[in-house]
C-alpha cells in the first residue's frame, strides 16, 4: 500500500493526503472484489493493514428495522466530515489523522453492576450475533445531519449477555485513550477519555445499536472503529466511538461533554427542535450535501418509537 513520494516533495507534506487517496482507491477495488472473510460472524483482526484501513466486506448483513428511505449520504461525506476530537477539531482532521489508531487486537472491559464482568475480546463478544443494516439519520448538535447506512446490532443483545443486576440503572461507555496514536487528545479539549452514558431503558431500546461497519464494510477509524454506539434520536455526541469499556452504574454517568459545558450539553441530549442550544437554534439543520436547510424533527423523527421513554419528564429541564 505504501507509495514512495517523489524525492522533491518532503514526505511530511503529502503523507496524509496520499494515505487518504490510497484508501479511496482501495475502497473502489474492494467494492468489486470479494476480500477474504471468515465465515460466520465478523472477520475482525485479520490483516493488520486491511483492518486499519477498515475496508473488509462484512458478510451476511440483513436489512434491519426502523430504516429511513431518505437518500443516503455518500461514503465520501460519511468518512471525511467527522467529529472525533481525539484526532483534531476540524471536520477533516479525523479522516487525515485517525489511521494511526491500532484497532486490532481490541478488548472491551465490562464492569460495574453485572453478573458477568470481564475483559472481552471483540471477536468473542460478536461471535454469533447477526448483523443488520440500519439506515439512520445522524443529527449533530451543531445543526448538520447525515443519513448513514450502519452495519450493527442492537446493544440490548450484548447487555443481555452481561446480565446486569437490579442495581444497574445506567451504562457508561468509554473511548480508548492513546496519546501516541491520538494527536488531538494531547490537548485538554475535553477531560479525556471521552465518556458517554445512557439510562438503562435507552440502552435496551431496539433503536439503539452498536455499529461495526457502514456501507457493508468494517468501519474506518474516523467513524469509530472497531465498534461505536449509535443512538439515532439523540444528538451525535452521544454516539461514542471506539469503545473500550462499558460500566453498569447505579448513578448517572458523568459524561465528557456534560462535564465540559453542562449548560450546553445535557445528559439526555434528545434531538428537540423546541429546545435551543444556548448559542444557536435547533429548529433546523443542514443535511450534508444539500444547500437548503430543513426542519429538525422531534427525536430526530423517531418520536413514535421513543417518546414514551420520557413520559412525564420536562425535556426543557432534562435536555
Ligand atoms: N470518542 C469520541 N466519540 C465521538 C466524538 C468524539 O469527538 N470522540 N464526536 C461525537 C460527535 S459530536 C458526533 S456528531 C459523532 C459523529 O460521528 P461520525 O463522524 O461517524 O459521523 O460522533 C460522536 N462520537
Ligand atoms: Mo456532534
Amino acid at each position: 500500500m505504501l507509495i514512495q513520494p517523489p524525492p522533491d516533495i518532503a514526505s511530511s507534506e503529502i503523507t496524509e493526503e496520499r494515505i487518504f487517496l490510497n484508501r479511496r482507491e482501495f475502497i473502489h477495488t474492494a467494492a468489486g472484489a470479494t476480500l477474504g472473510v471468515a465465515t460466520g460472524g465478523l472477520a475482525l483482526g485479520k490483516d493488520a493493514e486491511a483492518m486499519s484501513l477498515g475496508q473488509e466486506e462484512i458478510p451476511n448483513v440483513q436489512p434491519g428495522p426502523f430504516g429511513t428511505d431518505e437518500p443516503k449520504n455518500s461514503f465520501e461525506d460519511i468518512t471525511s466530515y467527522n467529529n472525533y476530537y481525539e484526532f483534531g477539531l476540524d471536520k477533516r482532521d479525523p479522516s487525515r489523522n485517525a489511521h494511526t489508531l491500532t484497532t486490532s487486537p481490541w478488548t472491551i472491559r465490562v464492569d460495574g453492576h453485572v453478573a458477568k464482568p470481564a475483559d472481552y475480546h471483540i471477536e468473542d463478544l460478536l461471535k454469533g450475533i447477526p448483523l443488520e443494516e440500519r439506515v439512520y439519520r445522524l443529527r449533530c448538535v451543531e445543526a448538520w445531519s447525515m443519513v448513514i447506512p450502519w452495519v450493527g446490532f442492537p446493544l440490548s443483545t450484548l447487555i443481555n449477555r452481561f446480565q446486569p443486576t437490579s442495581k444497574a440503572k445506567y451504562v457508561e461507555f468509554t473511548t480508548v485513550l492513546r496519546l501516541s496514536e491520538m494527536p488531538g487528545a494531547r490537548r485538554p479539549v475535553l477531560d479525556w477519555p471521552y465518556v458517554e452514558g445512557l439510562r438503562m431503558d435507552e440502552a435496551m431500546h431496539p433503536l439503539t445499536i452498536l455499529a461495526v461497519g457502514l456501507y457493508g464494510k468494517t468501519l474506518l477509524n474516523q467513524n469509530g472503529a472497531p465498534i461505536r454506539l449509535v443512538v439515532p434520536w439523540k444528538y451525535g455526541f452521544k454516539s461514542i466511538k471506539s469503545i473500550v469499556r462499558m460500566r453498569f452504574t447505579a448513578d448517572q454517568p458523568r459524561t465528557a461533554w456534560n462535564k465540559a459545558t453542562p449548560n450546553e450539553y445535557g445528559f439526555f441530549a434528545n434531538v428537540n427542535p423546541t429546545v435551543n442550544h444556548p448559542r444557536w437554534s435547533q429548529r433546523s439543520e443542514r443535511r450534508i450535501g444539500r444547500f437548503f436547510r430543513q426542519p429538525t424533527l422531534m427525536f430526530n423523527g423517531y418520536d413514535d418509537q421513543v417518546a414514551s421513554l420520557y413520559n412525564g419528564m420536562d425535556l426543557r429541564r432534562f435536555f
